[in-house]
């Protein structure tokens, strides 16, 4: 029997993601404790057993299910990205944007689409620190009525490899080394340096992994890409080539290198929980979505392949035009249920939205499809709630470990005429429909030419960085080239790569680690990118700095100080929305120096000046002379100090950075040095407002000591 037309009655509008949720939420307020089967329980603290020390029953069905049940808790680890935190939210798009795509999350400005997002690092399992140096993945699922959309992106526009088939090597070589699992979620060893020296297409991509971009302030300071060329499609099939960005509305920061290593230890879960804190603060983190449209022919047109993942396309060249608001407002219920069930796959595309034929992103439409196979025990994880689309799913799969749905059709094959020929095909209209390409050519295991330039955009990035930034980079080199072993890797790494990116760097770093410079005379491989030589908006220098929202300001006080100070800055930061903490001796209440008190919500113990953006000492003799006294309180003053956050200190705070072993002159009034604001008298009138703009900045480099003549 033909299949009959497509029904045309209106269809209710699906429920939004929170509302689908929640029938599979368990509320377990007023209930009483039942097995899985739901019988009552009424004791569970001790097994049935033969006598009061006899062994335990075999019949004891509510141990064995209990035991059973924590048996099997774990699933297999991500292999790549398994160490995540995520948040729901919404998508919305500014204006149409049909003139270049039919999907209607990008069409439609009153649609609010339920996101889910997961950030994540690449290397480390599950367990490890959230600071490390590496990649971040920003994963979002869109619900859109016409299907689940998954744009799955890193903090990175580009990528260590150029064609799909070497992702295994290059994995193997980044992880944990086979024979002793060491390091943990660290790029500096053998082997992937073994593999970069022996692959020059990493080249950029080692670039951006070296510079500050892989140790970032948080989740909400971040960019995402998409980073390969996809294509837009609009209802009259017309295609743009695209590539996605987003643009987070606080600007790209990232903390300094020694600052995150300690992070590590003192906050393995620091991104995590400035991600859940900030949600529940009701400081929804946001971003904006940015396009690069490029018309469809114009795949060579700047120099390189648009289908090479090892590129990005200068902004200079192509703007950003900022589409649509992402914020993320709603923290998981349950990490596992959520966080760890949601199965990302490239291929999940809806109408409007195609591929293109990057060999990058190629491989990845086989493998994340694959991967949560093993990953999620079998092909039913669409119906896990997390994944399942807000949008109705008919179609004849069928069974499976862990199915859920219930087919009621006799008919489970297409064509049928038992079930009426349903589910009917849908209208190409507004079905998926693979946008026709003309492909020709000889079956053929090569690389194209014109994916054989690995040096000229490692240069653009390299000359595109602040000074501080370069330094960063070159200092991160050092670091992770020093942690390898053998001289002839160091050695290929300098001669090989960076010589053919920046000679002066390649020579700063070969000094540093002990291998024979290049040679006098060697030059870069590398020629400016469509004309350009540096483009600026690869900078994080050049993104927002002008809020201080969320920051974290650690106030340091003890017996004495100056109270009525301390709430005058107090209310100057909180009003611009940083978040102030008291940090005292103990976290009994504080005794100010005109009356008052405080009660600290950490200790000079459990807080720690790398876990903050700025501290302020108020003023006080007796204070600061306790202070000076503490030596984790002095270390706080000049960890701060080191790198080059925000400080503010006024009356006899001034002399903190003495005790923290920096003498700087200081003017008599208000002074503004290098990011420490100092007021000889307690708080003067703008001391406050001058710190807010201190914070904002970020960091004050100029502390750094200068590079070398
Ligand atoms: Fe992935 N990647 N990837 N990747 N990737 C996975 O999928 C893979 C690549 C990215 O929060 C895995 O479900 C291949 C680029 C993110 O759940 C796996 C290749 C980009 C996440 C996989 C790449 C990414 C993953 C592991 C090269 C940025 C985490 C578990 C051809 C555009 C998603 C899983 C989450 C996860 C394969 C390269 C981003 C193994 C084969 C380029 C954000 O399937």
């Amino acid at each position: 029997m033909p299949p009959r037309k497509t029904p045309s009655k209106p269809k209710p509008p699906p429920p939004s993601k929170n509302e689908q949720l929640e029938p599979y939420r368990m509320h377990q307020e007023d209930t009483v404790l039942t097995t899985d089967q739901g019988i009552p329980i009424s004791e569970t603290d001790n097994s049935l057993k033969a006598g009061l020390r006899g062994p335990t029953l075999l019949e004891d069905f509510h141990f064995r299910e209990k035991m059973m049940r924590f048996d099997h808790e774990r699933i297999p680890e991500r292999a790549v990205h398994a160490r995540g935190a995520g948040a729901h939210g919404y998508f919305q798009v500014y204006e149409s944007l049909e003139r270049y795509t039919q999907a209607r999350f990008l069409t439609d400005p009153s649609l609010k689409t339920p996101v889910f997002v997961r950030f994540s690092t690449v290397g480390g399992s599950r367990g490890s620190a959230d600071t490390v140096r590496d990649v971040r993945g920003f994963a979002t699922k869109f619900y859109t009525p016409e299907g689940n959309y998954d744009l799955v992106g890193n903090n990175m526009p580009v990528f260590f490899i150029q064609d799909g088939i070497k992702f295994p090597d290059f994995v193997h070589a980044v992880k944990p080394e086979p024979h002793n699992e060491i390091p943990q979620a660290s790029s500096a060893h053998d082997s992937l340096w073994d593999f970069v020296s022996l692959v020059p297409e990493t080249a950029h991509m080692v670039m951006w992994l070296m510079s500050d971009r892989a140790i970032p302030r948080s989740f909400r300071h971040m960019e995402g890409f998409g980073v390969h060329t996809y294509r837009l499609v609009n209802a009259k099939g017309k295609a743009t080539l695209v590539k996605f960005h987003w643009k987070p509305v606080l600007g790209t920061h990232s903390l300094v290198w020694d600052e995150a290593q300690k992070v590590s230890g003192k906050d393995p879960d620091f991104h995590r929980r400035d991600l859940w804190d900030t949600i529940e603060s009701g400081n929804f983190p946001e971003y904006e979505l940015g396009l690069q449209l490029i018309p469809e022919g114009d795949e060579l047109k700047y120099g390189f392949d648009l289908l090479d993942a090892t590129k990005l396309l200068p902004e200079e060249l192509v703007p950003v035009q900022k589409v649509g608001k992402l914020v993320l407002d709603r923290n998981p219920d349950n990490f596992f249920a959520e966080t760890e069930q949601v199965a990302f796959c490239v291929s999940n595309v809806v109408p409007g939205i195609d591929f293109t034929n990057d060999p990058l992103l190629q491989a990845r439409l086989f493998s994340y499809l694959d991967t949560q196979l093993t990953r999620l025990g079998g092909p039913n994880f669409a119906e896990l709630p997390i994944n399942k689309p807000v949008c109705p799913v008919n179609n004849h799969q069928q069974d499976g470990f862990g199915r859920q749905s219930i087919n009621t059709s006799r008919a489970n094959y297409h064509p049928n005429s038992l079930g009426g020929g349903c589910p009917m095909l849908a209208n190409p209209k507004s079905a998926f429909v693979h946008r026709q390409e003309r492909v020709e050519g000889h079956k053929i295991r090569a690389r194209s030419g014109s994916f054989a330039d690995h040096f000229s955009q490692a240069t653009l990035f390299y000359n595109s960085l602040s000074q501080p930034e370069r330094e960063h980079l070159v200092a991160a080199l050092e670091f992770e080239l020093g942690k390898v072993e053998r001289e002839e890797i160091r050695e290929r790494v300098v001669n090989k790569v960076l010589v053919n990116i920046d000679r002066d760097m390649a020579v700063r770093v070969a000094n540093a680690v002990g291998v024979a410079p290049p040679k006098l005379g060697k030059q870069p491989e590398s020629k400016p990118v469509s004309k350009l030589t540096a483009s600026p908006a690869l900078s994080q220098l050049n993104t927002p700095h002008d809020s201080i929202m969320t920051r974290k300001v650690a106030v340091l006080v003890a017996d004495g100080f100056a109270g009525r100070e301390l709430s005058q800055v107090r209310k100057t930061l909180e009003g611009l929305g940083a978040i102030v903490e008291v940090v005292g001796p103990t976290l009994g209440p504080v005794a100010s120096a005109d009356g008052g008190e405080e009660k600290p919500v950490k200790t000079y113990l459990t807080a720690s000046s790398v876990l903050y953006d700025a501290v302020y000492v108020p003023g006080g003799e007796r204070s600061v002379a306790t202070l000076k006294k503490v030596p984790l309180a002095v270390d706080f003053v000049r960890e701060a100090y080191v790198h080059c956050k925000a400080l503010a200190l006024s009356g006899a705070a001034t002399s903190m950075l003495d005790a923290a072993g920096f003498s700087t002159p200081m003017a008599k009034g208000l002074d503004d040095a290098l990011g420490v604001i100092r007021s000889a008298k307690n708080e003067t009138r703008g001391f406050g407002q001058m710190f807010a703009k201190a914070i904002a900045a970020h960091r004050h480099w100029a502390r750094e000591a200068p590079p070398p003549a």
